[in-house]
C-alpha cells in the first residue's frame, strides 16, 4: 500500500499543476494589496461576514481602514466550517464587490423602433413594474403560475415573498441539479438526510472512501482541511475516480473506473465485506434490517463480475474491501454532493449508504457523527395562503422522494405544449443561473421565450439577466445583511453576516429588494419592521444573544442536547418503517423502486465520441467568480483535459484551441485549449464547469453589462448537455450521459445552433 502511494506522489510530481492538496493557497489572512504596507490590524476595524463565494458560508471577519476601504477578509477562528481560514475563493470573495462589471442600477426591458431592449430605470419603476405583472399573471392564471428558482443566502427572502403572497411553485438547482439524490438514498436507509456540512467524523477517521468527490478541487473549506490532515496523518484514501484528481494523487489507492459503472464496484466491495466477515455484525444485528437478503442479493456480484464492468482489477476490489473492513468502523464511505450522475443515484447512494451501514460508521466515532444543529425561532408573522397547488404538485407523483422543487419540471411546465392545469406563466431567477445549471439549454430558452414575465435578481450580467423583463442589482454579501447562518455541525452554532460597506452604485440588498415588492403588493403584516436588522436582533434576543453580541462575536456556540455517536446498547431508533436502518427499503418495496440497489448499465460511449465529464476548479465556484478580478488573476483559462491517447488520433497538441460536438449535432459556441495528460481515462474527457459565459446586455443609450474578463472564454460543459437521465425516485437529472467530440476546425456559422 505504501508503495502504491509513492507511485501516486511521483505521478503527481510529474502531472505538476493538478496537484495542490497542500494548504499554503488557504492561508490566513492573505490581502490582495500586494503593492500595499501590510497595516496592523489595530490600525483596522473588523465587521463579522459569512463568505457568499459559495454555499459552503464560511464565517470571517472584513477588515476596514479609517477610510472605510476594505483591506483583507479572513475566516473567523471559532467558526467549523473555515476553522479560521478562508479557501482562497473566499479570500478572493473582495472582488465580488471590487467587480466593475457589475450590474450597476435596475434594467427594464423595452420595445423601441420594433427591437427589444432594455433601459435604465430607477427603483420605484422597476419595481412597480414587477409588482403590476405579477398582479397580471395572478389575475390571468392565479399566483401559483408565478414561479422562483433560488439559490444563496437571498434565496430565502424571496422563497418568503413568494410564499406570503400565495406561491410555492419553486425549485433550485443546488437541489435537482445536485443533491436531492444523495438525501433520498440516506432518507430512504437511515430516515435522515445528510444536510449541510456533511456530518463526515473525517478528523476521526482512519479510512476515507471518494467516489468521485473530487475534495481539493470540490473546495468545502472545512473538509479540505480534515482531508488535509487525514494525508498528514497517513490514514487510508480510497479515490475511484476516471480521472486522477487532486485527491486522487494523496490517496493510498485511486480507482480509475470506467465512468457511469459505480454501482458495480459498490454492489462487489459489499459482497467481498460480507463474504469475508469483514463487516460490523454486531452493529448490523443490533441497528439494521435486510441483512439476509443484502447477503442473498450481492452474492452474484462478485469483484471478478465487477471487474468486466468497472474495468477495475479484481484484486483492487478485494484489497480496498480489505482495508475498509480492517478501518471499521473508522471508515467514511463519502457520500459526495453533486450526485445527479447517470439516472440511477438514489440507488448508487443508497449503495453507498448500505456499505457504510455495515461497515458500522453511521453515529461512530470516525464515520458519521450526529450533527446537532440550534433552533432560532422564526420572526412571527400572520398565516401563509394556501396555494391551489405547489411544486409537490408538480413532481411528488411522479416522485415518491422529490422533497423540493425539481427544477427541469418546473420548465417542462412553462412550455407552450404543456396544456395540464398548473401552467407556470412568469419566473423570478434569484441567484441562480438556470442556463449553466439546468438541463437542457434550448428547452430553457424555448421557456423563457414564452414566459409572460421573467425577473432575475443578480449581482453579475450572467446569462439568465439577457432574459429577464427586468433585472433587479443586488448588492453584493459585504454590503448586506442576510438570515442569520444556522448550521448544524458537531457543536449547534449561529453566524452574523452584517454590512461592512454600503452598496456600491444603485444596488440594494435582498431583504429590501422583497420587502418593497410585498409591501406593494399588500403584504404589510407580513413586513411590520423597516429593516432586517430589526428582525434579526427580535430573534436572537429570544435565545439570549443580540445583534450587539454577534457583532462582537461573529460566531456563537450552543450546547449540544443529544449524544454525538450512537448508544451501543441498540435502543437507537431510526426514522424508518422498521425503525432501524433499512439495508431492504420498505418504502421502495411498497413504491415499487427495487427495494435494494441492483446493477443497470448505462451504456456505452458511441464510437467515435468521448464521455463528457466535468467538474470544478479550486480557484472557482460556477461560473459565479470566473470575472472576480481576484480569482480570474488566478484562473483565467479553462483546459480540456485528453488522454495522449486521443490526442494522437486527433492530432492534437497542447495548447490547441479545439471545439466540441455532441451526438445531437449541438457545437458549442466557443473554444477551449487542451490540456494533454494520463490524468483523465482514454475514454473520456475533462470539461470545468462554468466556463463558456454568454451574458451580455447592452441599453438602449449604449451601456453594455458583459463580464468582460470571462466572456466568451471556454466552453460551457452545461450547453453540450442535452441528454438527461431522470433519477425516477427523485426527478433528479443525471448529466453525466454525455458524450462529445472534439474538432479541430472552427466550426461554421451554420453548424453552431444557439
Ligand atoms: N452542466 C452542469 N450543471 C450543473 C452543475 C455542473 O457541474 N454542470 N452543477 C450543479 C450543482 S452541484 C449546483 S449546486 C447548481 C448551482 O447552480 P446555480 O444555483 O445557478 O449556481 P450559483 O453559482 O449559486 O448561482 C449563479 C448565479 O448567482 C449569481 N450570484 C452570485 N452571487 C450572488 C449574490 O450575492 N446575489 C445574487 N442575487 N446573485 C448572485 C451569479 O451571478 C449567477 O448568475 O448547478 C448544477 N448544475
Ligand atoms: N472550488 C469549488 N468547489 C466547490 C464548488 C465549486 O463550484 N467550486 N461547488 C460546490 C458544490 S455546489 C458541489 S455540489 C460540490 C461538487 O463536488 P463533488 O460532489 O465532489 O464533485 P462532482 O462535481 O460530483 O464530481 C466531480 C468528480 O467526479 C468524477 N467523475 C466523473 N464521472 C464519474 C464516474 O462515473 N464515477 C466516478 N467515481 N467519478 C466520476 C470527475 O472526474 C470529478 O473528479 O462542489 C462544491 N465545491
Ligand atoms: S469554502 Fe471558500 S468560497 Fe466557500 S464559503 Fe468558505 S471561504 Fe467562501
Ligand atoms: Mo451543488
Amino acid at each position: 500500500m505504501q508503495n502504491s502511494r509513492r507511485k501516486f506522489l511521483k505521478i503527481s510530481t510529474l502531472g505538476a499543476t493538478g496537484a495542490a492538496l497542500t494548504y499554503p493557497v488557504v492561508a490566513k489572512g492573505i490581502s490582495f494589496f500586494k503593492n500595499e504596507e501590510p497595516l496592523s490590524d489595530d490600525k483596522l476595524t473588523k465587521v463579522a461576514t459569512v463568505c457568499e463565494v459559495c454555499f459552503w458560508n464560511c464565517a470571517g471577519w472584513v477588515y476596514k481602514d479609517e477610510d472605510n476601504k476594505i483591506k483583507k477578509i479572513i475566516g473567523n477562528d471559532i467558526d467549523p466550517h473555515s476553522n479560521g481560514k478562508l479557501c482562497p475563493r473566499g479570500t478572493g470573495g473582495l472582488g465580488m464587490y471590487t467587480d466593475e462589471d457589475r450590474l450597476k442600477h435596475p434594467l427594464i426591458r423595452v420595445e423601441k423602433d420594433g427591437e427589444q431592449t432594455f433601459v435604465e430605470a430607477t427603483w420605484e419603476e422597476a419595481l412597480d413594474l414587477v409588482v403590476k405583472n405579477m398582479k397580471k399573471i395572478d389575475k390571468k392564471y392565479g399566483k401559483e403560475s408565478l414561479a422562483l428558482f433560488y439559490h444563496g443566502k437571498t434565496g430565502p427572502h424571496f422563497k418568503h415573498l413568494f410564499q406570503y403572497w400565495g406561491s410555492d411553485t419553486n425549485a433550485k438547482p443546488a437541489s435537482a441539479q445536485c443533491l436531492i439524490t444523495r438525501e433520498a438514498g440516506y432518507i430512504a436507509t437511515y430516515g435522515a438526510g445528510l444536510a449541510s456540512p456533511e456530518p463526515t467524523d473525517i478528523r476521526n477517521t482512519e479510512c476515507l472512501v471518494l467516489i468521485g468527490s473530487h475534495i481539493g478541487e470540490n473546495m468545502h473549506n472545512g473538509h479540505v482541511q480534515d482531508v488535509s490532515d487525514l494525508i498528514d496523518r497517513g490514514g487510508d484514501i480510497i479515490t475511484v475516480d476516471p480521472r486522477f484528481s487532486t485527491v486522487a494523487a494523496h490517496s493510498s489507492h485511486w480507482l480509475p473506473i470506467k465512468p457511469s459503472t459505480d454501482m458495480a464496484l459498490l454492489l462487489a466491495w459489499i459482497h467481498v465485506l460480507i463474504n469475508e466477515d469483514l463487516y460490523d455484525k454486531e452493529y448490523v444485528e443490533k441497528y439494521t434490517h435486510g441483512f439476509d437478503e443484502l447477503k442473498e442479493h450481492v452474492q452474484k456480484y462478485t469483484p471478478e463480475w465487477a471487474q468486466s464492468i468497472t474495468t477495475i482489477p479484481a484484486g483492487d476490489i478485494y484489497k480496498t474491501a480489505r482495508v475498509m473492513g480492517n478501518a471499521s468502523p473508522k471508515v467514511i464511505i463519502h457520500p459526495g454532493r453533486h450526485t445527479a450522475w447517470y439516472g440511477d443515484d438514489t440507488q448508487r447512494t443508497r449503495a453507498m449508504a448500505i456499505l457504510n451501514a455495515i461497515l458500522g460508521s453511521w453515529g461512530r466515532k470516525g464515520g458519521f457523527y450526529f450533527a446537532e444543529k440550534f433552533k432560532l425561532p422564526k420572526h412571527p408573522h400572520p398565516p401563509v395562503p394556501k396555494p391551489k397547488w405547489t411544486w409537490r404538485d408538480i413532481s411528488q407523483g411522479k416522485h415518491k422522494l422529490a422533497f423540493a422543487g425539481i427544477t427541469n419540471e418546473i420548465i417542462d411546465h412553462a412550455l407552450p405544449e404543456y396544456k395540464g392545469e398548473h401552467k407556470v406563466k412568469g419566473m423570478f431567477f434569484v441567484a441562480t443561473n438556470p442556463l449553466q445549471a439546468v438541463p437542457d439549454e434550448e428547452k430553457i430558452k424555448k421557456a423563457l421565450h414564452h414566459l409572460e414575465f421573467v425577473v432575475a435578481v443578480d449581482t453579475m450580467p450572467s446569462e439568465i439577466t439577457g432574459y429577464a423583463d427586468v433585472v433587479l442589482p443586488e448588492a453584493t454579501f459585504l454590503e448586506r445583511l442576510d438570515d442569520i447562518r444556522v448550521s448544524q455541525h458537531k457543536s449547534p452554532n449561529i453566524a452574523l453576516r452584517y454590512p461592512a460597506v454600503e452598496p456600491k452604485y444603485n444596488t440594494k440588498p435582498g431583504w429590501w429588494i422583497a420587502r418593497e415588492i410585498g409591501i406593494r403588493l399588500g403584504l404589510n403584516d407580513f413586513y411590520p419592521w423597516e429593516n432586517f436588522e430589526e428582525v434579526l436582533d427580535w430573534q436572537l434576543k429570544q435565545v439570549g444573544s443580540s445583534m450587539e453580541e454577534m457583532k462582537e462575536v461573529g460566531v456563537k456556540h450552543f450546547p449540544r442536547t443529544k449524544p454525538m455517536y450512537i448508544n451501543e446498547d441498540g435502543s437507537h431508533y431510526f426514522n424508518t418503517n422498521t425503525g432501524k436502518i433499512e439495508l431492504v427499503s420498505t418504502d421502495f418495496q411498497e413504491w415499487g423502486y427495487d427495494p435494494l440497489p441492483v446493477y443497470k448499465s448505462h451504456g456505452e460511449v458511441p464510437a467515435g465520441y468521448l464521455r463528457l465529464i466535468y467538474g470544478r476548479l479550486p480557484m472557482h465556484t460556477f461560473g459565479r467568480t470566473l470575472n472576480n478580478p481576484n480569482l480570474n488573476d488566478l484562473k483565467s483559462e479553462p483546459k480540456l483535459w485528453v488522454n495522449p491517447k486521443n490526442a494522437r488520433i486527433y492530432g492534437l497538441e497542447n495548447d490547441q484551441e479545439v471545439w466540441l460536438k455532441n451526438p445531437k449535432g449541438k457545437v458549442s459556441s466557443f473554444s477551449i485549449k487542451v490540456r494533454i495528460t494520463e490524468r483523465i481515462r482514454h475514454d473520456s474527457v475533462f470539461l470545468p464547469h462554468g466556463f463558456g459565459n454568454k451574458g451580455r446586455i447592452v441599453t438602449a443609450d449604449g451601456e453594455l453589462f458583459e463580464m468582460s474578463r470571462t466572456y466568451g472564454r471556454g466552453i460551457s460543459d452545461a450547453e453540450m448537455i442535452t441528454n438527461v437521465s431522470i433519477d425516477p425516485e427523485t426527478g433528479g437529472t443525471g448529466l453525466r450521459n454525455n458524450f462529445v467530440a472534439i474538432l479541430t476546425e472552427k466550426p461554421t456559422k451554420k453548424e453552431v445552433i444557439s
